[in-house]
């Protein structure tokens, strides 16, 4: 039985999404394109051939003809529209962050499991990356002997709006960070610190991040959402016994007038193509077998993630470390 989708929100994700369901996703349909702008949404529905188009999130949730959401909307919409999904008994692939507001993924939390069942699938995509994928098996395997560190660089081209703050980069481009670093490591974090730079001009400087883990890891984190050169995500995880880093993902090397040269790509679409396309048949298979991805990121990951943000701004604010506090982990997500 095909599987049918409908794509919410229809701006950089959204489309990206939209695409991947109609050519990556073997046993999925694009049904609906939803999008508050009728105009946008109609566009990406033709561009990959979706059967429909609407305006109203919650009517396209409740469609009888939609077996699945995916959920690319503004931040703020994730969590009530994870909660319609919830409420409607239909598998949701939301993208991150669940929320910002601690408060609100423990309600979405609670909803998921009074309905006795997952429901939702958090799009912390890096996950699926292979980079990623190999750091975290080989320090499952022994490899690298007992893990000591691991150092992290994000850097964005420019920020996406012109008054992005260094709070914003702590809780909406650091929780890649803050997740895919609890998920190789497989432990939590105890506390934050953060501080910035000072730049020549107006725009936001970097955020420099470190983290202890619940086990005594050091973790450093370079957000840099004005970079300007190029999309540049780095990692290396070092152990007692060696060390793992990621390499620069590209394709192609140019040689000329006595220079050699990769490129970047100019946001994360390209970077990690791959890594969402895996993600996205994940879910498809969640939904198809109710069995939840084995490396998926869930609502606890989500709710991790914005604890650590939370702390993460309070202390970028305050000058100082901030202890991470969270509730233990319920039963139902273990
Ligand atoms: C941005 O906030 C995102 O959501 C993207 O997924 C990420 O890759 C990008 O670097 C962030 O700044």
């Amino acid at each position: 039985m095909t599987i049918r989708i409908a794509v919410i929100g229809a701006g950089l994700m959204g489309a990206d999404h939209a695409k991947i369901v109609a050519e990556d996703m073997p046993g999925a349909c694009l049904q609906v394109v939803c999008d508050m702008d009728a105009t946008r949404a109609r566009r990406i529905a033709e561009a990959h051939g979706a059967q429909d188009v609407m305006t109203d999130p919650e009517a396209a949730i409740a469609r009888a003809d939609v077996d699945a959401v995916i959920v690319a909307s503004p931040d703020f919409t994730h969590a009530p529209l994870s909660l319609a999904c919830i409420a409607a008994g239909k598998r949701v692939l939301c993208e991150k962050p669940l929320s910002q507001s601690v408060d609100e993924c423990l309600a979405v939390m609670q909803a998921e499991q009074a309905a006795g069942a997952r429901f939702v699938q958090l799009g912390f995509m890096r996950r699926y990356d292979e980079a990623y994928v190999q750091m975290r098996g080989a320090l499952q395997r022994g490899d690298l002997g007992r893990a000591l560190m691991m150092h992290n660089f994000h850097r964005n081209v420019e920020t996406p709006a012109a008054d992005f703050t260094g709070a914003m980069a702590i809780t909406n481009s650091a929780p890649h960070e803050f997740d895919v670093v609890r998920h190789v490591l497989g432990c939590e974090y105890a506390s934050i610190a953060a501080w910035q730079p000072k730049r020549s001009d107006a725009r936001v400087a970097p955020v420099v991040m470190v983290l202890e883990t619940a086990d005594g890891q050091l973790v450093n984190i370079e957000v840099n959402n004005n970079a300007a050169y190029g999309y540049d995500v780095r990692a290396e995880l070092v152990g007692e016994a060696g060390s793992i880093a990621m390499n620069p993902v590209a394709y192609t090397r140019t040689d000329m007038r006595l220079a050699s040269s990769t490129g970047y790509d100019s946001d994360w679409r390209g970077r990690y193509a791959e890594a969402y396309r895996r993600q996205n048949r994940a879910f498809l298979r969640f939904v198809q077998t109710g069995a939840f991805p084995e490396i998926g990121a869930d609502c606890w990951d989500g709710y991790c993630a914005a604890v650590v943000a939370q702390a993460g701004a309070k202390a970028l604010a305050v000058g100082r470390k901030m202890p991470v506090e969270m509730i233990a982990r319920p039963e139902f997500y273990a």
